[in-house]
């Protein structure tokens, strides 16, 4: 992570060491990024039937800073006909979101 050697990482290359081994890599999503989206999803699962409900999905993206808007664009293709997520479902569009080469695309 430290190109230069200087004893010090920069926002630089921060970024670019994440970026190589996080983002666009099914292997580095499923090594560091998956347990972390795992967590976060089954938290969000309060009532723990393994399902986000409307209301559990929407406080998620809140949460993490996503807008109205693009809580529209998601919701729909990920939801069952009662309107609710399944858990995997919701960590397999985490996955696609990390490692397609197409900008949002949360589950295509
Ligand atoms: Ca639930």
């Amino acid at each position: 992570m430290d190109v230069t050697r200087d004893g010090q990482i920069t926002p630089h290359e921060f970024e670019q060491a994440t970026t190589e081994t996080q983002l666009n890599t099914p292997d580095g999503f499923r090594q560091i990024v998956r347990p972390w989206v795992e967590a976060v999803v089954k938290a969000s699962d309060v009532d723990s039937d393994g399902r986000l409900n409307t209301g559990e999905y929407r406080r998620t993206l809140r949460a993490l800073g996503i807008t109205e808007e693009a809580m529209k664009e998601t919701g729909p293709s990920l939801t069952d006909a009662d309107g609710s997520i399944p858990v995997d479902a919701a960590i397999a569009a985490a996955e696609n979101t990390y490692t397609s080469d197409k900008p949002h695309s949360p589950a295509t």
